[in-house]
């Protein structure tokens, strides 16, 4: 999935103007190549005021905000930190891989359930949409959430190398962040461990090519023939397969880091987690709502009207998940950078995750890389295995 007509020059001339060359040139290796804080600032503040909300919008806003006013609490600015500079020492202290292998997602429920769910989940898809919104709890409930899940994080991400992937926002030619094809960038994962390659198979030569490292000996010569075509990684390795929604290479869109998104407003969570497999967690959430991100970098309007589907991915296109923008505007919907009042783990979906009350556990994808506004119905992860899309609680 990819909405090339979104960015792509009408009239085939570089869309971007002259002065922002530097930035929109093939995609930097190092922070060193990108702009200045102050500028990035300054560009991004003028992108907010170029906006002309329309009534309808604000409207929204105010039930929003009044909605917020009730459960959520902003922290103050003197708790913002580098979470990302955090996050590297704690994953790091943590051991990820002693965490893989640990558990599985083969007890989800069985066929029978699965359709009476689909049922359920129809029948109250709209209960949370935009208004309702979903318990909370006192901070004394919050317990520390079990691992569950592992597709998309198989390998330990260098956190450095971590950008977030923007499809499909309005005005992207012209931001400070904007790249010509943002699938070309390369995220990095540290070397496992010396023999102990979790994940993959142990009798695979370690020297090999990615390629065959990471595919299953009968589907060897066909990866590696798609990892010389395209020169990037296999994707979709995991029980699902590929995701039919994952962007084709030349996607232009925004690399933004992790200061692009905690510069918006810090809000705390104490709300239920819940999975299909049957157990449930109440859990301290700490991010940046999904709404304020949508208002800092708002969809194209595709026909005048705002794009119907939001579509997130991690960063090796392995765990995918869809979602009505409706839903993502829901004031609950967070961008998560801590759990439990310390910076994510890994394990967890460092540097950034998505929690929302209003779905099922697996909705809620961790170490995202990709977040687009789209037109096209996404591709989910479970629902490719028989799962409801919506998900809903
Ligand atoms: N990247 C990724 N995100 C994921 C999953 C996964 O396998 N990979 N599993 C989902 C499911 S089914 C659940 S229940 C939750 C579990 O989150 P936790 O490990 O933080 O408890 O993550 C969701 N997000
Ligand atoms: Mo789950």
């Amino acid at each position: 999935m990819s909405n090339p007509e979104i960015e792509q020059p009408q009239d085939g001339s570089p869309k971007e103007p002259a002065a922002l060359q530097p930035e929109a040139k093939q995609q930097s290796e190092s922070a060193d190549d990108e702009p200045s804080a102050e500028e990035f600032e300054a560009r991004a503040e003028a992108d907010q005021d170029q906006r002309e909300p329309a009534a309808t919008e604000v409207d929204a806003r105010a039930e929003r905000a009044a909605a917020d006013a009730a459960v959520l609490a902003t922290s103050g600015a003197q708790t913002r930190r580098s979470f990302l500079a955090a996050a590297v020492s704690s994953a790091a202290a943590y051991g990820f891989y002693h965490y893989l292998g640990a558990n599985d997602d083969a007890e989800m429920q069985p066929p029978p359930i699965r359709d009476s769910f689909r049922f359920n989940a129809s029948v109250s898809r709209d209960l949370f949409r935009n208004k309702e919104l979903a318990p909370t709890y006192p901070l004394s409930r919050a317990e520390t959430l079990r691992i569950n899940g592992t597709f998309g994080l198989m390998m330990d991400l260098q956190l450095d190398s971590w950008r977030l992937q923007l499809v499909g926002m309005r005005g992207a030619a012209q931001h400070a962040r904007y790249v010509r094809d943002v699938t070309a960038w390369d995220y990095r994962y540290k070397a496992p461990p010396a023999n102990e390659d979790k994940g993959h198979d142990s009798k695979v030569d370690p020297n090999l090519q990615t390629a065959n490292k990471m595919a299953p000996e009968s589907m060897q010569d066909k990866a590696q023939e798609d990892e010389n075509h395209t020169g990037r990684k296999p994707r979709g390795m995991a029980e699902a397969g590929e995701s039919d929604s994952t962007l084709p290479p030349n996607t232009p869109g925004l690399l933004l880091q992790m200061a692009d998104i905690t510069r918006l407003p810090r809000y705390e969570l104490v709300t239920q987690f819940k999975c299909i497999e049957g157990w449930s967690q109440i859990v301290h959430w700490a991010g940046v709502r999904m709404a304020d991100f949508l208002e800092l970098y708002p969809p194209d309007k595709i026909d005048g009207k705002d794009p119907s589907y939001v579509y997130m991915e991690t960063p090796d296109g392995d765990y995918y998940t869809g979602y009505d923008l409706d839903v993502m505007r829901h004031p609950q919907t967070l961008l998560v950078t801590e759990m439990m009042g310390a910076p994510l783990t890994q394990p967890h979906g460092a540097p950034l995750r998505l929690h929302m009350p209003t779905k099922y556990g697996y909705k809620q994808i961790k170490r995202i890389g990709l977040i687009a506004y789209t037109n096209d119905k996404p591709d989910d992860y479970w629902t490719k295995l028989g799962y409801d899309w919506y998900a809903g609680l």
